[in-house]
């Protein structure tokens, strides 16, 4: 089916999410989310992802409403609203420091004010995404420490290991903030939890050089099981997210937990259009969409950005084209843009910013939605509204 066609017949659903339903059977089959136990919102909002995928890439930004270049967040804006009129639709958050039972993550941003943030969120109709730059269970030192020779802390960290008791501790803290995140009815939000990411790089002491195949898949899967079974996290999508270094499905899959883990095949991918590769980007791109047509999950581009926003058109001329290459290409759910941490880090462009108006032609794309453009993911209109 042609993308701007089926484009087009979802813009008449969208705010509906609902769609004629032979397109709708054919696009979807009713596949369900990793977790056997997903609950009914975490399989709505998976569904919505797999229906929408094909028709729209969202934008997504780190820690869009917690603080922008020169400005202290206060919930309500974002640097992306402020330049393009519409907060992102994709909003990503880190908890690396919560397994320390800190009060703010790694960049300052407190657990509370992100917990009221992903409300938000969730309540704009957004999707939240958590990554963890987890700090070593050992030596409670950060992610990137004592990396430059390998590090043998997963394999300490796995059941039987000197630090598997100070890991579980590490993974209650994250399990409470978890389940502290609720909608206005009580209900569990539902998040895309991104675990030990980066793998196929070294420079976090879980990536390549630190352990084997069997221990990191181990790590992972140990993770994900106790979130789910010893503390009934069921809220949870799962995004695998390696770096560039794969050059074809077998590589990129090489240290893959499993279907019963993944639902997510995504990217972290800085590395091409910094370096002026949009070949190889795109390959990427297709190479992680392949994998998720074939295995009947969702693939998204997890991170990426470039800092020299004011020497080059980023979003249309390089960006854009490799997004829009192909069908494959088109099929990404979102790309996801890093923090806006200040003049010198910054991954999206802030107000008055030189390369404002390259990101608002992006952001009018009709392939490209903010949160404003958004399907109705969590199916909030099928019910109460509905009726009335
Ligand atoms: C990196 C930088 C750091 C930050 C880390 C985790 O890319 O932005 O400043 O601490 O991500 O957010």
């Amino acid at each position: 089916m042609q993308k701007r066609f089926l484009s087009w017949l979802l813009s008449l659903s969208v705010g509906w999410a609902v769609l004629p339903a032979p397109l709708a059977a054919q696009q979807c089959p009713k596949v369900l989310p990793c977790d056997s136990l997903a609950s009914p919102l975490t399989v709505t909002l998976w569904q919505n992802l797999r229906r929408y995928a094909p028709a729209g890439i969202m934008v997504g930004h780190q820690d869009a409403l917690s603080y922008g270049v020169n400005r202290k967040g206060n919930g309500e804006h974002s640097d992306i609203r402020e330049v393009a009129g519409a907060h992102p639709a994709v909003y990503g958050w880190d908890i690396g420091g919560l397994e320390m039972g800190r009060n703010a993550n790694l960049d300052g941003v407190p657990f509370d004010e992100m917990r009221q943030n992903i409300q938000r969120a969730y309540l704009n109709g957004g999707i939240n995404t958590i990554s963890w730059h987890a700090f070593n269970p050992i030596t409670g030192k950060d992610s990137w420490a004592n990396t430059k020779r390998p590090n043998p802390t997963v394999r300490k960290m796995l059941p039987g290991g000197p630090a598997h008791q100070a890991f579980k501790q590490q993974l209650d803290l994250v399990a409470a903030f978890f389940h502290s995140l609720k909608g206005p009815g009580g209900e569990a939000i539902p998040i895309v939890f991104r675990p030990w990411h980066e793998h196929s790089g070294n420079w976090f002491w879980w990536g390549k050089m630190h352990c084997t195949r069997d221990e990191y898949i181990q790590l992972y899967r140990f993770t994900i099981e106790y979130l789910r079974e010893r503390h009934q996290i069921h809220q949870m999508l799962i995004a695998f997210s390696p770096d560039v270094g794969f050059t074809d499905a077998a590589t990129y899959l090489e240290r893959y937990p499993g279907d019963d883990m993944v639902d997510i095949i995504g990217l972290d991918d800085y590395h091409s259009l910094r370096t002026h590769q949009p070949g190889q980007l795109i390959r990427h791109l297709e190479i992680i969409s392949t994998i998720a047509a074939e295995k009947h999950k969702v693939a998204a581009f997890t991170e990426t950005g470039v800092t020299d926003l004011s020497e080059r058109n980023y979003f249309m001329e390089e960006l854009f084209p490799c997004l829009n290459h192909s069908d494959k290409t088109r099929a990404i759910a979102w790309v996801l843009f890093w923090r806006n941490h200040d003049e010198q880090q910054h991954y999206v462009p802030y107000a008055g910013h030189p390369a404002a108006d390259d990101f608002i032609r992006f952001t009018r794309q009709e392939l490209i939605w903010l949160n404003n453009e958004l399907p109705d993911f969590y199916g909030r209109l099928n019910t109460s509204e509905k009726q009335q």
